[in-house]
């Protein structure tokens, strides 16, 4: 039976380029599969420094976002990753199964441990065997992937196998559900990805963000000297991520919006996209404020996806711990 599982750390507010690469496929998914898990993973956010009771709300309006996006907990198990103890308990023996050149080359470690102080920590380098874990641990068949996580999947499916080599076959080698996924840049810096964590706050449009905020964010938005919109990635990152933007939040090609677009300079283009993504996001920041009242319900939530995210963790768990000889 296919199983898809998903995560998404409690590092901040989504921004456009979790909803539009992930959430939004997310919502998709729980009508097409019957299995479907999405983890708050608390244990990856603290891979950097967090501040505890930062990350205590954050975890809270993690669960406000995903349901104000439209996941649905009758049909999804929304939990809190710390909270199954397994997925910690699964990495440790994944992780030494795992060599260290293998974890060097790969992409989180090399971006992130560039803009840590310190070197990077060891539970930043071994992230991609967590996930791994992740994953593994409901014997998933189906994960949703961006391109930036590519090589991660790539990771965890080489760990399935050299498990099932070493112990018999019992992982499935998951899949990856490609295309789900539209990166979206910064809008400060067309060249690097929109991240929660980007300090430069007007780079990232956050699902909360108030319809000003929005518009400012665009008029802000970096773009060339040309005054066209084309969609031109290579030569002209600025103006080509905002059509970008623009097709993901209407659903159409970048051809049709360029079309569109023929008389317009960039600077009322950036006022017709700010438009369309407050159009898009709106009905969201509604329902997530609305939510963030809520905090009871949400708990419950938790706790409930906890309970079955625990409940298909410790039978597979369990099995892992026999093979490789604990029990
Ligand atoms: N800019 C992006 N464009 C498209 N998809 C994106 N995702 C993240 N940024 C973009 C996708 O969102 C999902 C959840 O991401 P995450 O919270 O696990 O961590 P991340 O990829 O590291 O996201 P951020 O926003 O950059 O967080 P911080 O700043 O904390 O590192 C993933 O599916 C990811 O592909």
């Amino acid at each position: 039976e296919p199983r898809v599982f998903s995560g998404i750390q409690p590092t901040g507010i989504p921004h456009l380029g979790n909803y539009l690469g992930a959430l939004q496929s997310w919502v998709h998914l729980q009508e097409q599969y019957n299995t479907v898990l999405y983890s708050i993973a608390d244990l990856h956010s603290i891979t950097v420094p967090q501040d505890p009771s930062t990350l205590r709300a954050s975890i809270l309006d993690m669960a406000a976002c995903l349901l104000a996006c439209g996941i649905n907990p009758a049909k999804s198990c929304i939990f809190q990753q710390s909270q199954v103890a397994e997925h910690a308990e699964l990495a440790w023996i994944l992780n030494c199964l795992t060599s260290m050149p293998r974890l060097r080359h790969l992409p989180q470690w090399k971006v992130k441990c560039q803009t840590q102080k310190n070197e990077g920590s060891a539970g930043l380098f071994t992230y991609p065997v967590l996930q791994a874990a992740d994953i593994l641990l409901y014997k998933s068949t189906h994960v949703p992937v961006g391109d930036d996580q590519v090589q991660h999947l790539e990771l965890t499916q080489d760990t399935a196998r050299l498990f099932n080599r070493i112990y018999g076959d019992f992982f499935p080698i998951p899949r990856g559900i490609m295309g789900t996924s539209k990166k979206i840049y910064s809008l400060r810096d067309p060249s690097s990805k929109m991240s929660k964590s980007d300090p430069q706050k007007l780079a990232t449009v956050r699902l909360t963000d108030s319809p000003e905020e929005i518009v400012l964010k665009f008029r802000k938005a970096v773009t060339d000297f040309t005054s066209e919109v084309t969609y031109d990635p290579e030569r002209r990152p600025g103006v080509s991520s905002l059509v970008a933007i623009h097709s993901a939040v209407t659903g159409l090609g970048t051809d049709i919006i360029v079309q569109q677009s023929r008389g317009m300079d960039t600077a009322q283009y950036k006022l017709t996209v700010a438009d369309a993504v407050i159009q898009k996001l709106c009905p969201i920041r509604e329902e997530m404020q609305r939510l963030q009242r809520e905090q009871g319900y949400l708990r419950e939530v938790l706790y409930q996806g906890a309970q079955r995210a625990k409940e298909m963790a410790a039978p597979v768990y369990d099995s892992v711990a026999r093979l490789v000889g604990f029990r």
